[in-house]
């Protein structure tokens, strides 16, 4: 295959160049690169057909990206479209171009048919639960009236952000009232929606340490772009402010809304109207109370001769006897509901999980991915930078929105692109194991070097020797580190545009980087153990420092790589009444916090270093009872 050499370059303005070429070496990409210098990244793109890219000249094809940029892409792209990773690493600084292929439905509740911008569940359990909403019975029902209007279902305001403005939960902008009727309404796509924009991280976080700056920085362009007013603003919704703006200035491209994760992933759809999606059933919702025929609860209150103190307390020892009868009957009746409520809520808990592994019904368009890192300073830890850093510029703002400009006008076609999730998934699979096994082996203090040495040895030389040429027998292809690099990076179709380069070349340096510890850590620690085999003494110090040295770097690598692989785990295998938990930093019913306080909740910790609330990294199972001794019911 690697003989025929066929390299299409495509140079931009249109000309197509066919080279036929006869050296392996010829590949200059990166001098007909800097030739094109240019402004804009999401045009000026150089073609490489897949077929032309071998163990020998890949790196050609590779441009310049720091390891930790390359990391911070590796692992954005890792966790696309994914519920657990996106919560574990919150922070987004990506715009990834989406497909909701026909066919797929999608749900809302509300209390009428939308007709502008609305929002959109992927899975029903997420709008059922959020739109029925059962009256509380007998003594319940009077802790409720006290919750106040701030108080969401996810607990108290969120630790992590400070402000003051939008203390209201965004989703009470539709969240029903008790009186009025609810529906629950079907959507399906006509056609492929071909323009969605994926908002990755926790986007739907409604915090203001930079989990919503993807949005933030279209809405501000939208706003000085188009000369928006402020007069949306006044609803004193943010997230709702953010949606209009986008909506309006993604008209003219055809752009069908966002896409962001909840508890499971929900669309913003642009516009109802569009003859793209259409209604395929409207229920009305029954509450579970009605259906068991129960009548309305009593209202307690002091009108209707209840005893109560000045803060709204029942004062039980007035109680008389009737009183007394019919809230016992009515709490017994709350403790049926509240189990029914706590079900519907662990289910959308379950369907929000379902999807750690990945929503497969939306499809990725990695051509035109466009992202923050390596186009301005972003720290790579994602719980600890944002997109709207002191160090974005003006000009990157707007260049940003240029190049999703131009992306949305061209639409995007999933199935033209490399699924680089694929890829990285499967470098995931061979290479988490393998450094954990050696860190777990070279940190063991209890054995002998030499026992050390041989346990790793046997891990490093048995992945080297898969690619070592027989010394003396003559190969014309690939061998050592070049060959088991490439084996793991070759991508699936061909590099066509930036954002291609730039995830294949953050691809390649990841690999490399780990091939390199592999194989350093091999050559480090083979000659102890070609002494032991040979019996001579080896200088024990030597021995200790080469094991020091190979520990170091593979605990290094383990740090630096981010892998949520490397960091996070489920305590064990959850039974099937349970979930592996993760929490999540939007709505959800188990919130961040404990209810009615701003400390750490389940699953999570105060990071006194990030100034923020962290997922525990030892993720837990959580049953049904967990989930109603931790949050009641709602
Ligand atoms: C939040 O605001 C309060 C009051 O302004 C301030 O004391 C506190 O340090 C702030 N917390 C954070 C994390 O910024
Ligand atoms: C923007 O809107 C303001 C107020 O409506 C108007 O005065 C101004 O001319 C507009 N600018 C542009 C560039 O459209
Ligand atoms: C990533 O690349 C950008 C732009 O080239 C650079 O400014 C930034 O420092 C890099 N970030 C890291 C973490 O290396
Ligand atoms: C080496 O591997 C053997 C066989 O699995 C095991 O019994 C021994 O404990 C290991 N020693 C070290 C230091 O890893
Ligand atoms: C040893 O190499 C084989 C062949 O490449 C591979 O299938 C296996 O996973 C490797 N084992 C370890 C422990 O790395
Ligand atoms: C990363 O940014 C640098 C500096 O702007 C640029 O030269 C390089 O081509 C970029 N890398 C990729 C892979 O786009
Ligand atoms: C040579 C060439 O086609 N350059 C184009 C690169 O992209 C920019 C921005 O889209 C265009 O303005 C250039 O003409």
């Amino acid at each position: 295959m690697y003989k025929r050499r066929l390299g299409l370059v495509v140079v931009a303005g249109g000309i197509l160049v066919l080279l036929i070429l006869s050296s392996s070496r010829f590949f200059q990409t990166d001098e007909i690169l800097s030739s094109l210098t240019s402004k804009s990244k999401a045009s000026n793109e150089s073609k490489t057909a897949a077929s032309t890219i071998s163990w020998d000249n890949y790196l050609d094809h590779t441009r310049k990206l720091e390891f930790k940029n390359s990391t911070a892409l590796f692992n954005s792209v890792r966790a696309v479209l994914r519920q657990s990773a996106s919560d574990i690493h919150p922070l987004g600084v990506s715009y990834f171009p989406a497909v909701i292929p026909q066919g797929t439905l999608m749900y809302h509740a509300g209390s009428r048919i939308p007709t502008s911008f609305e929002w959109l569940a992927m899975d029903h359990e997420f709008s059922y639960s959020f739109g029925l909403r059962s009256p509380s019975y007998g003594r319940k029902s009077l802790q409720k009236h006290r919750g106040g209007p701030g108080r969401g279902p996810w607990g108290e305001k969120n630790p992590a952000r400070n402000d003051t403005s939008n203390s209201i939960p965004e989703w009470l902008h539709k969240a029903p009232s008790f009186t009025g009727s609810q529906k629950m309404l079907t959507y399906r796509a006509v056609r492929d929606l071909n323009k969605f924009l994926y908002l990755d991280g926790a986007s739907a976080a409604k915090t203001e340490t930079g989990e919503m700056d993807t949005q933030e920085l279209l809405s501000n362009v939208a706003e000085k772009k188009l000369n928006l007013s402020n007069e949306a603003e006044g609803e004193g919704m943010q997230e709702r402010v953010f949606a209009a703006r986008i909506c309006e200035w993604g008209k003219p491209f055809g752009l069908d809304g966002i896409i962001r994760v909840e508890v499971g992933f929900e669309v913003v759809l642009c516009d109802f109207s569009s003859p793209a999606v259409e209604l395929v059933s409207a229920l009305e919702l029954v509450n579970p109370n009605e259906h068991l025929g129960l009548p309305p609860p009593t209202v307690i209150s002091k009108e209707n001769g209840w005893p109560l103190d000045d803060d709204e307390n029942l004062i039980e020892e007035h109680l008389t006897e009737e009183q007394k009868t019919l809230l016992d009957k009515e709490d017994s009746w709350q403790r049926v509901l509240e189990i029914f409520n706590g079900v519907k809520s662990f289910n959308w808990l379950r369907a929000g999980a379902v999807h750690d592994k990945g929503e497969r019904r939306i499809q990725i368009d990695y051509r035109y991915m466009v992202t923050g890192i390596n186009r301005t300073a972003i720290n790579p830890d994602p719980n600890n930078r944002r997109l709207l850093n002191d160090d974005m510029s003006w000009e990157n703002q707007l260049e940003i929105v240029e190049d999703l400009e131009h992306a949305l006008s061209l639409g995007f076609d999933a199935s033209q692109s490399t699924d680089w999730q694929i890829v990285f998934d499967d470098i995931v699979d061979k290479f988490a194991p393998i450094l954990k096994v050696l860190s777990g082996i070279l940190s063991r203090v209890d054995s002998s070097s030499e026992a050390v040495a041989m346990n790793a040895t046997a891990i490093t030389l048995n992945f080297s020797l898969r690619f070592k040429a027989k010394d003396g027998v003559e190969n014309q292809y690939g061998s050592d580190k070049e060959f088991a690099v490439y084996q793991y990076v070759r991508p699936l179709k061909d590099l066509d545009t930036n954002s291609d380069y730039l995830i294949w070349s953050a691809s390649v340096n990841v690999v490399r980087k780990i091939v390199d510890a592999i194989y350093h850590v091999n050559e480090l620690l083979l000659p102890i153990v070609r002494s032991h085999i040979e019996k001579e003494s080896f200088a024990s110090i030597e021995t200790t420092e080469a094991i020091r040295k190979a520990r170091q770097e593979i605990d290094s690598l383990i740090e630096d790589l981010g892998w949520i692989e490397l960091h996070y785990r489920c305590e064990r295998a959850c039974e099937w009444n349970e979930i592996c938990y993760t929490p999540s930093w939007g709505p959800s019913p188990m919130g961040m916090t404990v209810p009615g306080s701003s400390h750490a909740g389940m699953g999570t910790y105060y990071d006194a270093r990030r100034q923020r609330l962290m997922i525990d990294s030892d993720l837990k199972c959580l049953s049904l009872n967990d989930l109603l001794e931790n949050r009641g019911h709602f």
